[in-house]
């Protein structure tokens, strides 16, 4: 028996048809999104996440809500990116060496000594070199929607100074768990050892680690102070952050959601920024009254030197974004005050 030929559809039905995949594409069903964060509720990160979750309701006409869970409740620190390149977070805010295995840029950022300070780190990311690092994010499966400040990251130990090179030798310094972070420790002479930020206090606590580094905001948000007060100013890392959301997600929401949520994106990251500097003017004062020694560092030259096998890859990358981030830097340095 001879086969009818299929009926071609109408052009109505394939209208209809179009017109539901186009809505599919962003058809998010009405649910609270969830964003990560590793401090506690009151450091001017969440408050800079919170501003932006507080903006997801009327910016999809109250379809969506958000929420921020503080303190790494959401996942441990290691399996964030994972999790929210899967969707199964929708927006965090993290350091961007650990994105360096699939955005390989951002490890031009991640080196120590690569910025003077903040003003110069943000004008550059707020800039040429933010929008090509976020199109690269973008290509790795999440959306950029806010360059947060990290501050400048300074040594600290139970007992003594970390200024000179000969101070490092052999102390036991926890670091995030990312290659930078230890290789830069292990270059300095010191042992570093990988810890998740909320586990650091229990190991300098217990002996484990005899220090640690980080920004004054966190140094004093967790208490660190009270266990090793000795805070030299090292400024080996100038470090920005980044407030992400899941392309997953991102993908399943209207064009005009989009925009919005991405303008909240960046107000959060201006207000952020903003209550970084407001907090950060008071801490030295307050810490010291509790007891916490400051000293200025010393020369960066022989630090510098020490970090040349960090920096070599960079030098050497042949990947063009890259290679366009450290020529931005690089020349931005150049005009930059010296530190
Ligand atoms: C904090 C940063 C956070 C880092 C943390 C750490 O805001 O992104 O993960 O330090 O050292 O200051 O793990």
């Amino acid at each position: 028996m001879a086969l009818l030929p299929l009926p071609k559809p109408s052009t109505l039905a394939r209208a209809a048809l179009l017109l539901s995949l186009a809505l599919g594409a962003h058809t998010l069903a009405a649910r609270e999104l969830r964003g990560w964060s590793v401090h506690a509720d009151d450091y001017p990160v969440n408050m800079g996440m919170q501003r932006f979750a507080d903006v997801v309701g009327p910016a999809t006409q109250g379809k969506h809500s958000a929420r921020v869970y503080g303190n790494s409740q959401l996942a441990p620190q290691g399996a964030v990116l994972e999790k929210i390149t899967s969707g199964e977070i929708d927006f965090a805010e993290v350091g961007v060496v650990g994105y360096g295995e699939k955005v390989p840029a951002l490890r031009v950022l991640g080196v120590p000594y690569m910025f003077h300070g903040s003003e110069q780190m943000f004008a550059l990311l707020d800039g040429e070199l933010g929008n090509l690092l976020a199109a690269e994010l973008e290509k790795a499966g999440v959306i950029l929607l806010g360059w947060y400040d990290g501050g400048t990251r300074n040594f600290y130990h139970r007992s003594k100074p970390l200024r000179a090179l000969s101070d490092f030798a052999d102390v036991k310094l926890r670091v995030g768990n990312t290659k930078t972070h230890i290789d830069m420790v292990n270059a300095m002479g010191a042992k570093a050892v990988p810890i998740a930020f909320k586990d650091t206090y229990k190991s300098i606590e217990d002996g484990g680690v005899e220090g640690a580094e980080n920004n004054l905001p966190s140094y004093e948000s967790t208490g660190h102070y009270k266990l090793a007060p000795h805070y030299s100013f090292t400024q080996h890392l100038v470090s920005p952050e980044m407030l992400i959301l899941s392309k997953k997600t991102w993908d399943q929401l209207s064009k005009p959601e989009q925009a919005r949520l991405l303008e909240a994106g960046r107000q959060s990251a201006r207000f952020m920024r903003e209550e970084w500097n407001r907090r950060l003017k008071e801490i030295q004062a307050r810490l010291s009254k509790q007891g916490v020694k400051f000293y200025n560092g010393s020369d960066y030259g022989p630090f510098v030197r020490r970090m040349k096998p960090l920096y070599e890859p960079l030098w050497t990358a042949s990947d063009p974004v890259s290679r366009r981030a450290l020529s931005l830097i690089l020349a931005s340095m150049a005009q930059a005050p010296t530190r």
